[in-house]
């Protein structure tokens, strides 16, 4: 692993980051799941982005080896947006990509996501040359059950827990995180409350991510203006192939 990213900017994808929330900049990520957009809907997919997107995501709950890898190279050929994986375990590792969330599930309890799926992760990242960026991820109650909660066999925080929340994020810091990702899950029915997003930004003071159930441009200018540096939309995009709402 090296300091420096794939792309041509003399930053690498979190000092970029870090300037661009200095100057107020926000970031809008598209979340493509591999397991929902194989390569022959993806020229219309990204034909699609909303305007403001600055980052493509790349990951998913379950998806198998070597299918991360094939899509970040097929999404690098039609956009030039930084290319991040998100990955839902260490098979997603693909030195393409521009940047790795480097995630550890601190909502949860369990050592497969804690420490396991890091070491495994660890084992490739010496091998190749890919920016990765310590994260803390935490799931947060949505209304609903998640992908994320099933396949990690993990409990979401409670949103009548604040102080619970804050202090999983406040370790996350302590233990080297670079920023926070808080997760309502895909699809969810409540995206993160404007009050949780104000009081981690205020209390971590790192970048942080924002993602599940933002479907409505108000939702996500509200999750920015509560303190979110980026946005997450996944479920939003993909209704746009599945409802077949892309002409030919
Ligand atoms: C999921 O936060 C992302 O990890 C995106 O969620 O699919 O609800 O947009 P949605």
């Amino acid at each position: 692993m090296t300091e420096f990213s794939n792309s041509s900017d003399p930053l690498s994808p979190l000092d970029r980051w870090k300037t661009d929330i200095r100057k107020g900049k926000k970031q809008l990520a598209v979340l493509i799941d591999p397991d929902k957009c194989g390569e022959d809907v993806l020229p219309k997919l990204l034909s699609h982005l909303p305007d403001a997107t600055t980052h493509i995501f790349v990951g998913g709950s379950s998806v198998a080896p070597g299918v991360t890898h094939d899509l970040i190279v097929a999404i690098k050929r039609l956009v030039n947006l930084p290319i991040w994986i998100f990955p839902g375990d260490a098979e997603q590792i693909s030195p393409a990509a521009d940047a790795l969330l480097f995630l550890s599930l601190v909502s949860g309890d369990n050592p497969e996501y804690l420490i396991r799926q890091q070491e495994r992760a660890a084992a490739q990242l010496q091998a190749i040359d890919l920016f990765t960026i310590a994260t803390g991820y935490l799931l947060i109650d949505g209304g609903r059950d998640s992908a994320v909660a099933k396949v990690t066999k993990t409990l979401p925080l409670s949103l009548n827990d604040p102080d619970k929340i804050a202090n999983r994020a406040m370790a996350a810091l302590y233990m080297g995180a670079k920023s926070i990702y808080l997760e309502a899950g895909s699809g969810a029915k409540n995206p993160i409350p404007a009050t949780v997003i104000t009081r981690i930004k205020k209390q971590t003071e790192l970048p942080l991510i924002v993602g599940g159930g933002l479907r409505e441009t108000q939702q996500i200018e509200s999750a920015w203006a509560a303190g979110a540096d980026m946005v997450v939309i996944g479920t939003a995009i993909e209704e746009i192939i599945t409802n077949n709402k892309i002409q030919n």
